[in-house]
């Protein structure tokens, strides 16, 4: 027997990735209090931002009491959250019903949200008796999340301003780390040439991309925007608190900045991938004389990932934001291919990067088109 699954949708006034972070970082907000499982009203609720993140509510005395789990975070499209609620309302990991919450963008700035909570046969005999409390509960529920984002909270942040050219790996980290964080944030597209322009070279007198701005603040380089933006949104946090992690974490983005950018992308990815484009002749021999360093970088990346899932430990972190796409593009090259596709680890590290929601959006394809 199945259970149609509860599903609801709504308009709220506020772009997916808006209406993604104020759905999961103010849950404990907009949940009215005593709607919970504690015996204490919940003082937070929590969605741990990474898949196989807790779900849990904290009350006033610290006691924690979990709901579920993170199944899928794609920020700012997708949530699938695991319901380890059995039909008492206790956690129990026996009982396991998914929600999902889609965020799309529609006309004016606005998301239709769609809720889905699907396997309600799972339940067994309580089935229909559950479903039918989830049928009278999730609307209700709906309904104060779109009042508390149509109401625009006061902490809303200033969108973030990104001046770049589609194609760039530095643009790319940062717009990764704004979608992985669900920040508000404009991509300020300029055409190929543009980084060179005196109204650009005032943002950056360096002539490079990316520059930035946001709250008042103007200024460049990619890591700094990084680390701003984790100390301004610190969730999902970026930074290991271990200092080893982050050690390592820092290892690797120093390699991405000294060696892996001259060799593998300014050289190698450049002239295979966007020099064709641009009508601009292939230096066969410059990209013969990269080759050797190039090997050395990836050889490294590949050593230092060992076994982990990501960079710097089992979580994405800054590390992951910023080698990511200059190994995204590499790889498409015939001779990045070579030599990425022994490390069998780099190649499953990269598979799990690029099927992030961040780095699906953030493709020079995607980026041209919008
Ligand atoms: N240190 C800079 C590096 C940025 C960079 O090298 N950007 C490249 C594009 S990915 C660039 O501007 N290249 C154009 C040029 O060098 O003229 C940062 O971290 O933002």
């Amino acid at each position: 027997m199945t259970i149609e699954p509860i599903r609801r949708a709504l308009l709220v006034k506020a772009p997916p990735a808006k209406a993604f972070s104020l759905f999961t970082q103010q849950i404990g907000r907009w949940w009215p209090k005593g709607r919970s499982i504690g015996a204490q009203p919940h003082e937070d609720i929590v969605i741990e931002p990474h898949p196989g993140g807790r779900w849990f509510e904290r009350s006033a005395d610290g006691v924690e009491s979990d709901w579920g789990r993170v199944l899928a975070w794609e920020p700012p499209h997708r949530l699938v959250l695991a319901w380890h609620l059995n039909a008492e309302f206790k956690f129990d990991l026996s009982y396991h019903t998914e929600v999902e919450i889609a965020f799309e963008p529609t006309n004016g700035d606005q998301s239709l949200v769609r809720l889905e909570h699907r396997n309600l046969e799972r339940f067994g005999a309580a089935g229909e008796r559950v479903a039918g409390m989830l049928a009278d509960g999730w609307p209700g529920m709906m309904d104060r999340f779109a009042a508390h984002a149509n109401e625009g909270p006061a902490e809303s942040p200033a969108p973030f301003v990104v001046h770049g050219i589609p194609g760039s790996p530095y643009v790319r980290m940062v717009l990764l780390a704004l979608i992985e964080k669900a920040f508000p944030y404009t991509f300020a597209k300029m055409p190929f040439g543009g980084h060179k322009t005196p109204e650009y070279l005032t943002r950056h007198p360096f002539g490079r991309i990316p520059a930035f701005e946001h709250d008042g603040l103007a200024f460049y380089e990619t890591q700094a925007a990084l680390r701003y933006l984790d100390r301004i949104m610190p969730v999902p946090e970026l930074t290991p608190r271990d200092p080893k992690a982050e050690a390592r974490m820092n290892q690797l983005i120093g390699i991405g900045d000294s060696y892996m950018m001259p060799d593998v992308s300014a050289k190698i990815s450049f002239l295979r991938l966007i020099a064709p484009r641009l009508g601009i002749p292939v230096d066969e021999a410059a990209i013969a004389e990269a080759l050797p360093r190039a090997k050395i970088c990836i050889g490294e990346v590949a050593r230092l990932l060992g076994g982990s899932r990501f960079l710097a430990g089992e979580v994405v972190t800054l590390a992951d934001l910023m080698i990511a796409p200059h190994l995204d593009y590499f790889e498409m090259t015939p001779e990045g291919h070579a030599i990425m596709a022994p490390h069998a680890n780099l190649m499953g590290w990269l598979g799990r990067m690029r099927d992030r929601c961040s780095m699906r959006d953030t493709t020079m394809e995607r980026l041209m088109e919008g």
